[in-house]
């Protein structure tokens, strides 16, 4: 076996400019015949193959909850306390660190964090759930009594209203994806649809609304029209990813209303009051409304736009040598599945379609790649995502047209990587 040389593609397999690749290209060569373009240029003669001191002995004893490999200690969600020490006490962000991850689903322990008031520590034999307010039958749940009636399952994302944020600074900030993107989490969540609670409630024709409320300190607290209940989509979740509830997403119940601004999945849940208006509660008035330049304010804006990130490369995430590279990212949108992933090497006047592995998940994070060959020159990357409604992700500063300064709620704007000619990858605004 030798090592293979990086040999250029032929120019017909460019899907556009600066050396993408055509999502073609790899369906026709597949990957077992990609040595010929230099895949398998880390391959060895067979005998450099060495035997290592952990194949020589027995490893290590069985645990009860298993942990990552310490070499993975770096892959931790770097955390963001929004108020100087003493004020605020337990308000802050935790990002997913999405440059780190591959596929779609964020592992619980990496899952972005947002709380108000931090983290209450629920006994989950002493927490109660009540429906009530204008319903024929006040009801109180226990964990237990919930986890009698059937379960829905449903893969979504959660991003908070304030993801991306720090693209709403003048200057571009030198972070990661994560850091700049990772106020979204996607899991699969098992838990009791909130209609087929309701029913038992037994809505009065006057209650159109919900109010949500958390049992953490903050109280945070959400209006809700009821037909996200009643059409089936909204659910109390109990478990992430297999497992229960983590106390940092809700335990040991939160609400999940998929598509929908982070905010209005009330972690801890403690009560869902039946009302015929929204009740205008201070996590919807003093927050989540976005000042247009015409004076008025957007309220109740809840699903969250199509949007997308190149997460490889991205800064953390360097290129090496010159040659080819799989760009990868995840592209997700409240209004349902994602049909196309478009990108550009050259910093928007070329596109090529990426290709999307699995285009059947709604709302929900979905991965897409695509080849490219790189020069060794400086690019541009950018990734620009259209959804199932037909909206397509804005340039930032489309984006900001209709609205007053700093607003940053909601921002969707395509993010531009630039890359220069060592490889090194900075945030920039074009
Ligand atoms: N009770 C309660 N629910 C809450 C919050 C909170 O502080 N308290 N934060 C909200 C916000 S602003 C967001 S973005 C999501 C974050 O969910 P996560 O921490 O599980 O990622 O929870 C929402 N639900
Ligand atoms: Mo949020």
């Amino acid at each position: 076996m030798t090592s293979s040389k990086l040999l250029p593609l032929s120019t017909e397999e460019h899907a556009a400019g600066n050396g993408l690749v055509s999502r073609r290209w790899l369906l026709r060569t597949g990957f077992p015949a990609a040595g010929a373009v230099g895949l398998s240029s880390g391959l060895v003669q067979a005998e450099e193959l060495r035997v290592p001191d952990w194949s020589s002995s027995p490893g290590l004893d069985l645990t009860g909850y298993g942990q990552p490999s310490p070499f993975e200690s770096e892959v931790v969600r770097p955390t963001l306390p929004l108020f100087p020490e003493g004020i605020g006490d337990g308000s802050g962000v935790s990002f997913t660190p999405l440059e780190k991850l591959a596929g779609t689903i964020t592992p619980n322990g990496l899952f972005f964090e947002r709380h108000h008031s931090g983290i209450p520590e629920i006994d989950p034999t002493a927490h109660q759930f009540a429906i009530h307010g204008l319903v024929e039958r006040p009801l109180v749940f226990t964990v237990e009594a919930l986890l009698r009636y059937p379960m829905v399952t449903k893969t979504c994302f959660i991003e908070c209203a304030g993801n991306s944020l720090f693209n709403s600074f003048d200057e571009a900030q030198q972070r990661t994806a994560g850091e700049i993107h990772g106020l979204i989490g996607n899991a699969e969540w098992a838990g009791v649809s909130l209609a087929q609670l309701l029913d038992e409630a037994g809505v009065s024709p006057q209650g159109k609304w919900l109010v949500a409320e958390g049992a953490d300190a903050a109280k945070m607290s959400r209006s809700i029209p009821i037909e996200k209940a009643m059409d089936g989509d909204a659910f109390i979740a109990l478990y992430q990813n297999g497992e229960r509830i983590r106390p940092e997403q809700g335990y040991p119940m939160r609400l999940v209303v998929p598509g929908w601004q982070g905010s209005m999945n009330v972690k801890w849940l403690r009560r869902i009051k039946v009302v015929s208006a929204p009740v205008y509660a201070k996590d919807e008035t003093s927050k989540y409304t976005l000042l247009q330049k015409d004076g008025k304010s957007r309220q109740f804006t809840y699903e969250m736009g199509v949007k997308s990130v190149i997460t490889s490369p991205s800064p953390g995430r360097e290129l090496g040598a010159p040659g080819l590279y799989q760009i990868s990212g995840l592209a997700w949108s409240g209004a349902g599945r994602i049909t196309k992933v478009e990108v550009s090497a050259d910093g928007g006047a070329s596109w090529a379609e990426a290709m999307i592995p699995d285009q059947t998940s709604t709302r929900a994070l979905t991965r897409f790649q695509l080849p490219w060959q790189w020069s060794g020159q400086s690019a541009t990357l950018m990734s620009r995502a259209t959804d199932e409604a037909g909206a397509v992700q804005p340039t930032r500063e489309a984006w900001y047209e209709p609205y007053a300064a700093n607003q940053l709620f909601h921002q969707n704007a395509i993010q531009v990587w630039a890359v220069s000619h060592d490889g090194g990858i900075r945030n920039v605004y074009v």
